[in-house]
C-alpha cells in the first residue's frame, strides 16, 4: 500500500453510520502512550494529523482518518492508563470490545506493543478479545531504536514465543523502521 491521501474523518464514541461503511478499516489498538498516533502519523508521512504524545490517556475516542480514499485508519483509545480513574478506564475498555464486537465490512487490527517492555498482561487480555471475536491481527512492536542489536534480536525471540504463531513486525515510529513492512501488510 501506496499511501497517497489522508485525512480525518471523525471522531465517535458510540455508534455511528461510518462503522457501516463499505469501506476497511485498520484498527491501531495498544496501550496508553505505545505509540500508536505517532505510528500512524508515520505510516501516513504526516507529522500532525493524528494528535500525540503531550497529554496520555487524552484520547477518548475513535478517530477514523480516510486514507487513499479507501480505507479508514482508525486510532482508537489506549488501554491502561494509570492515572486514569477506574470508572474512566472501564469506559474505555467497554468501548474498545464494542467496536470489535461490531460487525463491520472489513477490518484488521493492528496491536501495538512496546519492544522493550514485551506484552503486558493487558496486551495479552487485548489480544484475546481480537481473537474472541476472529479479528484479522497484526503485531507491531515499537519502539526499536530503544534497543540495541543485542537486545532486539533477544527481543524478537521472546515475543515470538510469547506469541506464538503471530506475525511480528517490528518498527519504530520515530525513525521510520518498519513502515515498509507494515504498509505491505495492510493493502
Ligand atoms: N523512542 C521512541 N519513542 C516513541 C516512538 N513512538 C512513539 N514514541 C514516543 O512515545 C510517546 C507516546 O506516543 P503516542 O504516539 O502519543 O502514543 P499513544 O498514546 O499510543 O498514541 C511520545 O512521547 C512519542 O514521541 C518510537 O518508535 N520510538
Ligand atoms: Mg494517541
Amino acid at each position: 500500500m501506496d499511501i497517497k491521501s489522508a485525512e480525518f474523518k471523525k471522531g465517535i464514541r458510540g455508534t455511528d453510520d461510518i462503522l457501516y461503511e463499505p469501506v476497511p478499516q485498520v484498527a491501531f489498538i495498544g496501550r496508553s502512550n505505545v505509540g500508536k498516533s505517532s505510528l500512524i502519523n508515520c505510516l501516513l508521512k504526516s507529522k500532525d494529523l493524528v494528535k500525540s504524545g503531550k497529554t496520555p490517556g487524552k484520547t477518548r475516542e475513535l478517530n477514523f482518518f480516510l486514507v487513499n480514499n479507501s480505507i479508514y485508519f482508525v486510532d482508537l483509545p489506549g488501554y491502561g492508563f494509570a492515572k486514569m480513574d477506574l470508572e474512566k478506564r472501564e469506559q474505555l475498555a467497554k468501548m474498545i470490545q464494542w467496536y470489535f464486537m461490531e460487525k463491520v465490512y472489513k477490518r484488521k487490527a493492528v496491536l501495538v506493543i512496546d519492544m522493550k517492555i514485551g506484552p503486558t498482561p493487558l496486551d495479552l487480555e487485548m489480544l484475546r478479545i481480537l481473537q474472541e471475536n476472529e479479528q484479522d491481527i497484526l503485531i507491531v512492536a515499537n519502539k526499536a531504536d530503544v534497543l540495541n542489536q543485542k537486545e532486539r534480536s533477544g527481543q524478537m525471540k521472546n515475543l515470538a514465543s510469547k506469541l506464538p504463531g503471530m506475525d511480528i513486525v517490528p518498527c519504530s515510529a520515530k525513525t521510520g523502521e518498519g513502515r515498509i513492512e507494515i504498509l505491505q501488510r495492510l493493502k
